[in-house]
């Protein structure tokens, strides 16, 4: 005889089912039955971080590398903690569930004040709709797997993240007996679809110098493979935003660059800017993308095509799906191009240390690394001159750079580096943090030791805010100096390297590829006036514009 699933074993069959295998989290009194019914689970295993807001960002990497990610917290006090984290999934595209355990219905009734709560019972639920693309209480046995499906739907549609709450008593209470997901599929509508193909093969073929500007929905959507064959067959060179850096793997030889406006290198922006058709896919207009407002581009002159809008020139198209559209593209007859000379990164090979003690510098420290990723790699950055400085890193593989590159909040490298390398144990994290952002999640470390990761962390250590300094400079910009290599002392694994010279850079690099057993911490002690090339030609266009 069929057996019933209980809410929260449904809950846990579809997580499983949608390609989640981890849940990150901290178990509090409202959701511990939850928790039993996951650690007795084998479909998914817990990871349990230091504090909520670090499985938050953990589970929005992996959700960014695996199409899914989990995170499990207790009412309100978890919950909250983990709004922050679920505003960046919602703003850059990832598609998280955040599971909260809450009140039994049964407690709920008088309305008693009962630990943890805020205002009302509901009131961590209105946050949450804010904050995410659906939401649901699972407060009723009879709908319960009916809304899971709902919601998970809208999580996958869109991409981005939802709230699901779990009142206590009901985590073991039997759902309806003969329950089937329902599969769920959009269509785009023929003809408008049909004429904004039409539109689009006269406007490329007409162009004298296409080019593609890719983004991260590109990879959201599983549509990189796609892309690739748009670009072999038409010859179209491609250039990535910073959210959707490594989006095509950088040796591709018809790869430009990121482009990002006065932020990113002058030749991929002039070739971009130049372009009579540029076709944004998956792109998101956002400010860190277009170099804080430097870009310039001119709306007659895109395509610009992704999840929530399709347009050409001056023409909006509505139901259009941005698989059919960009699937459309592949079957147009597009002409093949001759590939005329592009603009290539420069050679990364071309380093070599300065020897003795020449004082390591943020652009030599980016360019020694450059050298030192590999294809086992992926890299994960902070905000602040981490994220700067890495748009001109060369990453090997596609989807291998993860960065809060538009909600920009500080915390996410370190925890990510968890939800990263446990979607893909393949690669090892090297995770570029400022001394600034370390401080707010650095001891996360603590949880890469407990499940036996081992990321390469570099510190950025210039003492401080430096991105704010160069904006506005006062002592609010100053943090404690940590003496952050001896955090395996902390741990009790893992391995501290103290670097002020390019010398010792080396030599630490070359102990942190042989050290795999745990993380690796390498404090770079930096001029805090120093800066990235990236940030320097920033602040560089801009005065040319003052
Ligand atoms: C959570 C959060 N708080 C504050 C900010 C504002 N902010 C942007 S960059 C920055 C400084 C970052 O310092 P650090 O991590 O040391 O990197 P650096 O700029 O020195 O490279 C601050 C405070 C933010 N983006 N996120
Ligand atoms: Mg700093």
């Amino acid at each position: 005889m069929k057996k019933t699933l209980s809410i929260g074993e449904y809950l846990i069959q579809q997580l499983h089912a949608h390609g989640a295998r981890h849940v990150f989290g901290i178990p509090g009194d409202y959701v511990l039955g939850f928790y039993d019914q996951l650690s007795k689970s084998k479909l998914v295993r817990i990871v349990n971080t230091c504090d909520e807001q670090g499985a938050g960002f953990a589970a929005d990497a992996y959700a960014r590398v695996r199409g899914l990610g989990a995170v499990c917290i207790t009412y309100c006090v978890g919950g909250l903690k983990v709004a922050n984290s679920t505003a960046e999934a919602f703003a850059e595209k990832s598609p998280v569930v955040v599971i909260s355990g809450a009140p039994g219905m049964k407690e709920r009734e008088k309305n008693p004040l009962l630990h943890h709560k805020v205002r009302e019972f509901d009131t961590q639920k209105k946050v949450f709709e804010q904050l995410t693309a659906a939401s649901t209480v699972l407060s009723d046995p009879q709908t319960a797997f009916q809304e899971i499906d709902r919601v998970l739907h809208a999580c996958l549609r869109y991409k981005r993240p939802i709230y699901i709450e779990l009142p206590r008593d009901l985590t073991f209470a039997p759902g309806i007996l003969y329950h089937r997901p329902k599969e769920i599929h959009e269509e785009s509508d023929v003809e408008t679809l049909r004429s904004a193909l039409a539109e689009a093969e006269v406007m490329i073929n007409q162009a004298k110098k296409p080019v593609i500007l890719a983004d991260v929905e590109v990879h959201r959507f599983s549509l990189q493979d796609t892309l690739l064959r748009l670009v072999r067959k038409t010859n179209i060179p491609v250039a990535a935003t910073v959210l959707g850096k490594s989006v095509i793997g950088e040796q591709h030889p018809f790869y430009l660059g990121v482009y990002e406006g006065a932020l990113g290198r002058d030749d991929v922006r002039r070739y971009v800017e130049s372009s009579d058709c540029v076709i944004m896919l998956g792109a998101f207009l956002t400010d860190i993308n277009l170099g804080i407002y430097t870009a310039r581009l001119d709306p007659l002159r895109t395509i610009y095509a992704n999840s929530e809008k399709l347009s050409i020139r001056y023409h909006t198209y509505e139901n259009v799906r941005f698989k059919d559209f960009m699937r459309g593209l592949l079957k147009l007859r597009l002409r093949h191009r001759a590939l005329g000379k592009i603009p290539t990164p420069p050679p990364a090979a071309a380093f070599r240390t300065k020897p003795g003690g020449v004082k390591i510098t943020v652009r030599r420290l980016f360019q020694r690394l450059n050298s030192f990723l590999t294809e086992n790699m992926m890299v994960v950055v902070d905000v602040g001159d981490a994220l700067f400085g890495a748009t001109d890193l060369f990453i090997r593989h596609r989807t291998e750079f993860l960065g809060p590159a538009y909600y920009a909040s500080m915390g996410f490298a370190v925890p990510a580096s968890i939800g990263a390398q446990m979607a893909n144990p393949k690669l090892r994290p090297l995770v570029l943090v400022g001394d600034g952002a370390f401080q707010m999640t650095g001891m996360e470390l603590s949880t890469s030791v407990r499940y036996g990761l081992n990321p390469i962390v570099i510190v950025l250590n210039n003492f401080g805010y430096g991105t704010e300094r160069h904006m506005q400079d006062g002592a609010y910009n100053d943090v404690l100096l940590w003496h952050y290599s001896r955090l395996p002392e902390i741990f009790g694994a893992g391995r501290g390297f103290v670097v002020e010279t390019e010398a010792e850079l080396d030599e630490a690099l070359a102990e942190a590829k042989k050290w795999e057993k745990s993380f690796c911490l390498l404090d770079v002690q930096l001029d805090p006036r120093d800066r990235s090339p990236a940030l320097e030609r920033l602040a560089e266009r801009l005065a040319l514009r003052l």
